[in-house]
């Protein structure tokens, strides 16, 4: 029992209730919640529940739906259908986003989620979550492909749930970010990481080597400067980490620190990044910057990118914050014709760019 710890709840009714719409913001959260046990419950069967292994069909990113993606997908979509607080719904595993109708109720949010993010790595019993990005609907008539396309300023609430070895849920309503843990023998959630820090400085990296050949130069600079540790200029050894799920990244950087990167590559010219900017980079980016983070394309701030597409890439790097300005910093001079990859004195730890 957690007698005296705070629920989800109770956190969401001292945080919310006062506030324009708070008590449905309140409401819808504690719905994502729900889904998010659901799903939780479901992935912890593993084989034995029958939801491991590939189904016949593929999404609109083109990619193979595992039978747990297909499954999260409808424990969202129903959950929001029968709350009657959102006026719509838009998915990384449906095509285009879809009004909320009658019988259901119109209610005054769109919620925006990736059911199961990491989902290759089901069948390896690795870690897999949820994101979710919630916007406030337009008043009095259905939404439209517009209503959607919002930077990721406009968020109302934003976050993800870690199915690991504890179920985590990691929420922002603009005040922090703070994490819950499952308590699976009474079903409630409980604060158990209140007002996260992701400390500004680490050691420790998270990118896909392997596309190395396709990076751009400051990116291959960065990387370069952390692999070289102690007989290069940052004077210090690195660590690597990838998961290949970004929410496990993601909450490994909240609670320890950390820079992830999925950087813009040439790998395929027609998707400029790895990642969606609706379903992963924008929520991410609120949960990331509400924690003390600091989130960029390299170029911009993530949160302030005005999507064209619901189904959008684009070029991430986010966590500890004196690592992304040293990125994107990098991505300045080298787009203003300077800096030496891997050598320049600048940057060493004692040169003149130190953080
Ligand atoms: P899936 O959900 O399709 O498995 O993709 C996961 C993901 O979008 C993100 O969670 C990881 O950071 C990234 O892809 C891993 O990509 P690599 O295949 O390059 O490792």
């Amino acid at each position: 029992m957690h007698l005296g710890r705070k629920t989800l709840s109770k956190y969401l009714i001292e945080n919310l209730s006062g506030t324009p719409d708070g008590a449905d913001l309140a409401a819808l959260l504690v719905d994502v919640a729900a889904a998010v046990k659901a799903i939780s419950g479901m992935s912890a069967k593993g084989a034995l529940g029958g939801a491991t292994g590939s189904m016949e069909t593929t999404n609109v990113q083109g990619e193979t739906q595992k039978k747990l993606d297909v499954l999260s997908n409808t424990a969202f979509v129903n959950t929001f259908e029968m709350g009657g607080l959102v006026a719509g719904v838009a998915s990384e595993e449906m095509d285009d986003p879809f009004p909320v109708r009658a019988p259901h109720q119109r209610g005054p949010f769109l919620a925006i989620f990736d059911p199961l993010d990491g989902s290759s790595n089901i069948d390896g019993n690795v870690s897999v979550g949820s994101i979710f990005s919630i916007l406030r609907a337009p008043e009095g008539r259905e939404p439209v492909m517009e209503d959607y396309l919002k930077p990721g300023t406009e968020q109302v609430a934003a976050g993800y749930a870690l199915y690991g070895p504890a179920t985590l849920l990691v929420i922002t309503v603009g005040k922090g970010t703070h994490g819950f843990t499952l308590d699976r023998e009474v079903g409630n959630f409980i604060l158990t990481h209140p007002d996260i820090q992701i400390p500004a400085d680490t050691s420790e990296f998270a990118i896909n080597t392997s596309n190395e050949r396709f990076w751009e130069p400051p990116v291959s600079r960065y990387i370069g400067e952390c692999k070289a540790g102690k007989t290069g200029v940052r004077e210090r050894d690195f660590n690597m980490r990838w998961i290949a799920s970004m929410v496990a990244e993601v909450h490994r950087i909240l609670i320890r620190g950390g820079i992830f990167l999925y950087p813009r590559d040439t790998k395929d010219p027609s998707k400029p990044g790895r990642l969606r900017l609706m379903y992963e980079a924008n929520p991410m980016s609120m949960v990331v910057e509400q924690a003390g983070g600091m989130s960029s394309t390299g170029r911009e701030r993530i949160m302030e990118v005005v999507p064209t597409q619901i189904h959008q890439r684009i070029a991430v790097i986010l966590g500890s914050r004196h690592e992304v300005a040293r990125v994107v910093q990098y991505h300045e001079e080298h787009d203003a014709g300077k800096g030496e990859p891997f050598s320049s004195p600048l940057f060493s730890e004692r040169g003149l760019y130190r953080n």
